[in-house]
């Protein structure tokens, strides 16, 4: 028998789960500790956080991402160390594994069973988060009506009393105005068909479905100007359906209120005055 061809298969094997460990240890290493400190799964370095609820929705998807990300990069490895350990030699046959015998079932069950216990982490985690955001609503401080349309945002503003469906609302096309550090319900419809309520900055997304009026929340944190879009393919126009949200201070948003009293003021006196020529 020659033991050089032996020597050698097992130096190449030896090799091999070397360089595997390597990869599976410079992988996980880098996302869990390097890309971190980084703050590379930090959501609100690419799009800000702008919302109460905007870090719980944030946790909840880095939550995700760690979980999958990590049987993803075990099941590779493994798939790969098999690929290699299994490959064609010569003069070895190869086998049917039928996957009944015991030692065989634990390379399913051991893996099931803690893929489950992530299952049940990630669903314990996703109905607090649903809980608290969508079930539990907050007392509002005031209400807007938000409806979608073929295809534009129908925005109604409480006037400056507060108080929706009263004389002074303002009704904007594609233009929402609120105040910071104040709860707002929202109202929202449809006139035609679905289309989906997005602000990104506050991780709200919320379908409107024609029939049915569905409230929901949210509490600006910051300041600023911001997109509203329709999330929810709705014809044609859907990509056209965009519009912009404003967040000012409470003082801002009264003398926004006022500046916009005067502006219709003078446009109804303008087209008073127009009426006289004719
Ligand atoms: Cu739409």
């Amino acid at each position: 028998m020659n033991p050089e061809p032996d020597r050698a298969d097992a130096l190449s094997k030896a090799t091999f789960i070397i360089t595997l460990i390597t990869c599976v240890i410079l992988i996980l290493a880098v996302f869990f500790f390097i890309l971190p400190a980084k703050g590379f799964w930090m959501i609100d370095n690419y799009l800000p956080r702008v919302s109460t609820f905007a870090g719980d929705i944030d946790r909840l998807c880095n939550l995700i991402t760690f979980l999958v990300g990590f049987w993803f990069v075990i099941s590779e490895a493994v798939l790969f160390y098999f690929i290699f350990k299994f490959r064609k030699k010569p003069g070895v046959k190869a086998q049917y594994l039928s996957g009944e015998k015991k030692e065989h079932k634990r390379w399913i069950s051991i893996p099931h069973f803690l893929i489950i216990i992530c299952d049940v982490v990630l669903i314990a985690g996703t109905i607090i988060v649903w809980a608290n955001i969508k079930q539990r609503l907050p007392e509002a401080q005031e209400t807007i009506r938000v409806t979608g349309a073929q295809w534009a945002w129908i925005f109604q503003h409480p006037g400056p009393d507060g108080i929706l469906d009263s004389d002074d609302d303002i009704t904007l096309i594609d233009e929402l105005h609120i105040k910071k550090g104040t709860v707002y319900h929202f109202e929202l419809q449809s006139n035609d068909v679905l289309h989906g309520f997005s602000i990104p900055v506050f991780r709200l997304k919320q379908d409107a479905v024609p029939g049915r009026v569905i409230t929901g929340w949210f509490e600006a944190t910051k300041t600023g100007s911001y997109d509203i879009q329709c999330a929810e393919m709705c014809g044609i126009g859907h990509g056209l359906m965009v519009a912009r949200l404003t967040i000012e201070e409470p003082d801002q948003h009264v003398r926004w209120m006022e500046s916009l009293n005067s502006t219709m003021m003078a446009d109804a006196q303008s087209d008073a005055g127009g009426g006289d020529f004719e």
